[in-house]
């Protein structure tokens, strides 16, 4: 009888602790995985034994798990590595200890890098770990299963390129080339070997390669018809993922509902092993990634720290350091961090915040130098304030302007790293947004600027990655009892989509026609139009960049400190003529043009672009897109709002893919607009006021709203 129970104890404490939960829906796993917040990134393959030098020379260009490429080494010299690849030190039972012992959820472990070199045992290439090495172990799979000893999900990174497979695109400066139909077949099969021989997969970590929207849609299906629960890294690309990867080591600082990670390196060198790297101390280095793991957690995200174990598989002790000692740190405030919402409030002066049902966590990055903290718009009452995990140390609280402030007494502990305040309150969260529109007035503008916006990424492939804004919404009171017509205004841009506006929670999907047209008020005699310049051959670019000043621009002279190369006039330019340019990938045409107005109005253009475009008026930016359609001469109309006398209008035409760039600037466009009146809303006296504005059918939930030419207001009847 005892041994029974003490049977049950052991398996009771082996499943408790251990075993994660089996998710039952896809909503359960995203949840499951947003609750994570902390897991591991493991970079370890071949390049790992080089640690960053070949033929005894540090290759300092680059990562070094990309040393193939940056160190220029010779296939089958790389490919010999695998022949002494005999890593000893390799503990998957010790790597997972230290990821519990770090407080991470998960281990994501690169299956395959960009070398092509199979950290796992595949059918479709020798050029595996079982059947090249020494070794002769599947490194991936008892790593799987260390995973499911200790209670750690498992997520695979694997890449789209690959330098090996004799069919692929050959090595690029930029690791985003197209993914051959012969690549795609054997990615595919890959990808179904990966997803159905190591176990649950929590999350498909692809990587790089630019595939087409029909590859991307196909990677991601495999791995959803094998294992529902598992999530697709949105570097499957075209907008086809589960969760939106950042840039590497990049921390947004603004609000964003739709499920994202911050892949992060120890360095920003580096991912891989690199023994020249310099490390600085544990400490501050411990400071910082905890510092970076409360950055994303407060903004609602999952941090992904990478580690890159040594050719010999040991764990590079510094790294070991760092993790163990953020483990202590989340020992004490794991609370703060695991399960919890994003920072409820828009700004905090002594840094970020997390939330559960009934407490409040204040991380505080910067102690405030007179002991208060300002919780503005905190409406709920508050039972307790103390320090997290001690609750000797506790705060007073008060009521301050429309908000609320905590004092610490004097000599208050603070953490050697970073302090948490654990706050108690009653009832449901309620923080008032930071701004709040008056509204007694007979005409309410919402726009951009008055707006919280709401923002995702737009992800056609790495460099096409823009930040898009996905919903807009206006807090609104009004002193009395006011009923309003919404009005929305816009041009032929904007004709066809249909918008999802919710006015205090109630839906309405407006699809923006074009049965009520009117005269914009601008006309083609209002303006003069100078001479149009080209400019191009100025070599390489990113999306969003600007090779020079974007207002003042004096065609005569030289533009960009890069080149030489000058604007030219373009001769004979019509209105709508079809202009061309530089056919490199990754190159911009410019087009600049003067435009003398009478008056100031607001002037319709039409604007043709190729991969993608930027326009700015005055040195304003008015728009900067990728085109859905790549490669074909896409068109906009853009709303100039000119002023009276000369303004210029600058347009990059961005060739990111190739071809010949095509582009024009037509002003023959009818000067219309559409007008829609909606039916009156009421607003009480001293309520708040909700609206939000969505795309109703949006390709994925991370489209921009776009509507570059929306004008919506409030109407007092
Ligand atoms: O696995 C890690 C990287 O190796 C991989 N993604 C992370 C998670 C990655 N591959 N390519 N890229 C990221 C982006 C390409 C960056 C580069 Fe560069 C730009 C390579 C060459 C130019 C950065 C700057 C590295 C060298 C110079």
């Amino acid at each position: 009888m005892k041994r029974f129970a003490l049977l049950i104890l052991i398996f009771a404490l082996t499943f408790s602790c251990s075993t994660p939960r089996k998710p039952q829906t896809k909503e359960q796993a995203l949840q499951d995985w947003r609750d994570a917040k902390f897991s591991m990134f493991i970079h370890w393959g071949l390049y790992s034994m080089l640690g960053g030098e070949w033929n005894g020379e540090r290759v300092t260009k680059g990562y070094s798990e990309q040393i193939r490429a940056h160190g220029q080494i010779p296939k089958a010299e790389y490919a010999a590595l695998a022949a002494d690849f005999n890593p000893v030190n390799w503990d998957p039972d010790a790597v997972c200890e230290l990821a519990k012992a770090a407080g991470m959820k998960s281990i994501v472990f690169t299956a395959k890098h960009h070398d092509g070199f199979n950290m796992f045992h595949t059918e479709y290439s020798d050029f595996n770990v079982v059947d090249a090495t020494p070794y002769g172990r599947d490194v991936l799979k008892e790593l799987a299963d260390a995973c499911a000893r200790h209670g750690l999900k498992l997520g695979i990174y694997y890449s789209l390129i690959d330098w090996n497979f004799p069919d692929a695109k050959p090595i690029s400066s930029h690791n985003s080339d197209p993914i051959t139909k012969k690549h795609e077949e054997y990615n595919v099969q890959q990808i179904t070997e990966l997803v159905t021989n190591y176990g649950p997969i929590s999350e498909f970590w692809f990587d790089m390669s630019a595939p087409t929207p029909e590859q991307s849609k196909r990677f991601a299906d495999i791995v959803h018809e094998h294992q529902p629960f598992c999530l697709v890294s949105s570097r499957v690309w075209n907008d086809q993922g589960d969760f939106n990867v950042m840039g590497d080591n990049f921390y947004p600082g603004f609000k964003m509902e739709v499920p994202w990670q911050t892949p992060a390196s120890m360095f920003d060198e580096t991912w891989g092993y690199r023994s020249w790297q310099e490390r600085g101390s544990v400490e501050d280095k411990v400071a910082e990634k905890i510092t970076s793991l409360v950055r994303v957690v407060s903004r609602g995200g999952n941090y992904l720290l990478n580690i890159g174990p040594m050719g010999d598989g040991s764990i590079v002790p510094f790294e070991a350091d760092v993790l163990k000692q953020m483990g202590v740190w989340l020992q004490k405030n794991g609370e703060a961090i695991y399960a919890t919402k994003a920072n409820p409030f828009d700004e905090l002066a002594f840094g970020e915040a997390t939330f559960k049902p009934g407490t409040l966590y204040l991380v505080v990055l910067q102690w405030p130098e007179d002991n208060i903290f300002k919780l503005p718009g905190l409406q709920n009452q508050t039972k307790s304030a103390r320090l997290l995990g001690d609750d000797t140390h506790v705060l007073r609280s008060a009521a301050y302007e429309d908000g609320q402030i905590l004092e610490a007494p004097e000599g208050f502990p603070q953490d050697s790293i970073i302090t948490v305040i654990a706050v108690e309150y009653d009832g449901e969260l309620d923080v008032l947004p930071s701004n709040i529109i008056s509204t007694d007035e007979n005409k309410i503008n919402l726009t951009v600027d008055n707006a919280i916006n709401y923002y995702s990424f737009t992800q056609p492939e790495y460099y096409s990655t823009l930040r898009s804004t996905v919903k807009r919404e206006w807090n609104l009171r009004n002193d009395e009892e006011q009923t309003y017509f919404p009005v929305l205004r816009y041009t032929e841009e904007e004709v066809n989509t249909s918008v999802r506006l919710a006015i205090n929670d109630r839906d309405t999907v407006v699809t923006l026609d074009a049965d009520n047209v009117q005269a914009t008020g601008g006309e083609p005699t209002d303006i003069r139009l100078n001479p149009l310049y080209i400019h191009t051959g100025l070599g390489r670019s990113s999306l969003g960049m600007v090779h020079g000043k974007t207002s003042n621009i004096d065609p005569i002279f030289t533009w960009s400190i890069r080149t030489m190369v000058r604007w030219q006039r373009v001769p004979n330019w019509k209105s709508s003529s079809i202009l061309t340019g530089d056919g490199g990938e990754f190159t911009p045409t410019y087009y600049y043009q003067r435009i003398f107005s009478e008056k100031p109005i607001d002037y319709l253009v039409a604007i043709g672009s190729d991969d993608a475009v930027q326009v700015w008026l005055n040195g304003e930016q008015l728009l900067l897109k990728n085109q859905k359609k790549p490669n074909e001469l896409n068109r906009d109309v853009v709303r100039l709002p000119l002023r009276k006398g000369f303004n210029e209008l600058l347009v990059k035409n961005y060739n990111r893919f190739g071809g010949a760039p095509l582009g024009f600037i037509d002003y023959r466009v009818p000067q219309q607009q559409y007008v829609k009146k909606l039916p009156p809303v009421e607003f009480g006296a001293n309520e708040l006021e909700k609206i939000t504005l969505q795309l109703d059918t949006p390709d994925s939930p991370h489209e921009d709203l776009g509507l570059i030419n929306f004008d919506f207001w409030l109407e007092r009847k």
